[in-house]
């Protein structure tokens, strides 16, 4: 009998007592949204939800049609459920506060509703990432500054990308499981649990564009790579570079890997591309109960104290001894 998601949810609970209720509750209506979302998106041009919505976002990127119909999608699953205080994602500029009229709850959802953007209309894999925290104790009238807990406070995290599967992929901190949608059954299911990424890879990810943009350990990293069997790493390497940050760490969870987005020269005041509170944490939670390792090159992700909402981060993810090894070159550079 296949494994839906509410049953692993309830089961997990019954085991080990880290998903009471109203979490759960959360985590089925994500699932149901993301299952919405996966609609319009294979819709494609049929759904005429491709192309710009021509609106920016904060980030001061054009934003898809597809954004805010995802973004809208998963502002109303969860808004009435009275599971969550407030909600944040990368389409909004603040943060947006249950209405009066629904009851709040004792959680905070972050989402990157969706991501990679750039892939939807050439029909590559795209992805929605959320991360979970609870609203402070104290906190009487949620705010921003509630969301601004460190990456090692989150209570869930995960993503469902949206490609030749449809797969949910989350952890609540006891490891990582992957649910496949079933269409006929209109529900996920259970395809993987205890997900583990080798601690060696000979893959790499980046975006090697930005070559003359980087720091020297980075570009020194690369160059090891790049000599493969005949320099320093004795083995050769394989590249990958989808721009779609879900789609890169979904095969680097599935079969190993290392995915880099350093800082480069082009805006030295920025301190990388991806946002730490709605992709890099998520994903770095993800990697780490898969075995795997994540850092800004200096210091671990998950414990970088968040200064703002919408705030950016260099992300080195994915095999333990790869980005042990980078981030080693780093250090050694500092
Ligand atoms: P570039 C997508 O826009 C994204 O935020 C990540 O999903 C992806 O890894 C990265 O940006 C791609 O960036 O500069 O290669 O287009």
């Amino acid at each position: 009998m296949a494994t839906s998601l509410s049953r692993y949810l309830v089961e997990q609970q019954r085991a080990k007592s880290n998903i009471p209720p109203e979490l759960r509750l959360l985590l089925e209506v994500v699932a149901r949204a993301c299952k919405s979302i996966s609609h319009s998106v294979n819709k494609g041009a049929l759904g005429g939800v491709l192309g710009s919505a021509q609106s920016e976002n904060v980030q001061g990127e054009v934003q898809k049609k597809l954004d805010i119909i995802a973004n809208e999608v998963l502002i109303e699953a969860n808004e009435w459920g009275g599971h969550l205080a407030a909600m944040a994602s990368e389409e909004m500029d603040s943060i947006y506060i249950v209405p009066n009229r629904y009851p709040q709850g004792e959680y905070l959802l972050l989402f990157d509703p969706l991501d990679g953007s750039s892939n939807i209309d050439v029909n590559v894999s795209i992805g929605t990432i959320f991360s979970v925290l609870k609203k402070p104790e104290h906190s009487e009238n949620v705010s921003e500054s509630d969301f601004l807990q460190p990456g090692h406070a989150q209570v869930a995290a995960g993503y469902c990308v949206y490609g030749p599967q449809t797969t949910l992929v989350l952890t609540v901190g006891d490891g990582v499981a992957m649910f496949t949608l079933d269409r006929e059954q209109g529900s996920f299911v259970l395809t993987e649990e205890n997900v583990r990424i080798p601690k060696d890879t000979k893959e790499f990810a980046i975006n090697m564009s930005n070559m003359r943009h980087w720091n020297q350990p980075v570009s020194d990293y690369i160059a090891e790579c790049l000599a493969g069997s005949t320099g320093p790493r004795g083995k050769d390497f394989n590249m990958r570079w989808v721009a779609s940050m879900v789609a890169d760490v979904h095969r680097i969870l599935t079969r190993g890997g290392v995915f880099m987005y350093p800082w480069d020269k082009r805006e030295p005041n920025k301190p990388g591309k991806l946002r730490l509170m709605y992709e890099a944490n998520p994903m770095s939670w993800l990697i780490e109960q898969a075995g795997g390792m994540a850092t800004n090159g200096m210091e671990r992700i998950l414990d970088i104290q968040p200064t703002q909402l919408h705030q950016r981060v260099s992300v080195f993810l994915g095999s333990h001894n790869e980005v042990e090894r980078v981030t080693a070159m780093h250090k050694l550079k500092s």
